[in-house]
């Protein structure tokens, strides 16, 4: 993966490696070490409990019976100040303004936790590709070559080959499709392999997957989705979000909250007008 810094950023480069190069960069420094801290004790806290929440890509751990080594923690912008920073980093926003579109929205922030033992994942493409096993439920013709999703995962603990940090196959954006057995995903793969406080940037039709935890050590990091302003978040966040959230929210967190953005609307009752046009 290329590596940037604040001090390195090259919004143009970043863009064009994601669609046209590897399909993810990695950015150091963006976080200092007590916001990650306190991002991890915040996940570690709320993922005590083995696993009681939806997951994805895990068919074959739950037949195994270790699904309960990875866990999920939804609604992270509910659970501590610290993931609306990172959430909403200016860096992260100047990158993804150019890359999805000056609107674009937040799709989802949560948390996976690899406990020792964990499994991996079924190698895939995330949302809103992430059904993309069934091509003909999307339209025909349907491709990567502009992006409809930009993934980010801010890194909390050693991502290792031992830790389980996320494999990826490089260039595999460039055709959207979703992997099979005959794409030899587990020998083709490199991996994201990071420090806490790093963060991994990629265009998620890149295909990948988190891999087996096989050190001592949990491995956590914080996952992001984002979206162009028209596509349908995964996580209806508004309504899992206290009022108090949402009448505080930054003009930047009203954003990715999907506030500017009017859509579907019921317009036999909107104010009457003419709406929208060049003029
Ligand atoms: O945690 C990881 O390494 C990747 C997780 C992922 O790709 C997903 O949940 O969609
Ligand atoms: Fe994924």
């Amino acid at each position: 993966m290329k590596r940037f810094t604040q001090d390195t950023l090259d919004v143009d480069a970043i863009v064009q490696e994601l669609l046209n190069g590897e399909g993810a960069v990695l950015i150091s420094g963006l976080f200092t070490p007590e916001q990650i801290a306190d991002a991890r004790a915040i996940i570690m806290e709320h993922s005590e409990q083995a696993a009681d929440k939806v997951t994805h890509f895990q068919g074959a751990a739950e037949a195994e019976g270790t699904i309960s080594l990875q866990r999920r923690v939804w609604n992270l912008l509910a659970k501590g100040e610290v993931f609306s920073e990172m959430a909403a980093h200016p860096v992260l926003m100047q990158i993804l303004r150019k890359f999805l579109g000056s609107e674009f929205i937040m799709g989802s922030i949560a948390a996976n936790r690899l406990l020792p033992g964990g499994p991996g994942q079924e190698p895939h493409v995330d949302y809103p590709y992430w059904d993309f096993h069934s091509p003909e439920t999307h339209p025909i013709g349907l491709n990567g070559t502009f992006p409809m999703n930009a993934q980010v995962s801010i890194i909390l603990d050693p991502f290792t080959e031992e830790s389980g940090a996320t494999a990826y196959v490089p260039g595999s954006q460039k055709e959207l499709r979703y992997p099979q057995e005959s794409d030899k995903f587990f020998e083709r793969c490199k991996r994201m392999l990071g420090e806490p406080g790093d963060t991994v940037l990629f265009y998620g039709v890149t295909w990948h997957c988190a891999m087996p935890n096989r050190s001592n050590h949990d491995r956590n990091a914080v996952l992001i989705n984002y979206l162009p302003k028209f596509v349908k978040p995964l996580e209806d966040m508004p309504a899992a979000l206290p009022q108090a959230f949402l009448d505080q929210a930054s003009a930047d967190m009203r954003q990715l909250l999907g506030f500017n953005y009017p859509y579907p609307e019921v317009l036999d009752a909107a104010q009457a007008g003419n709406a929208e046009g060049r003029v």
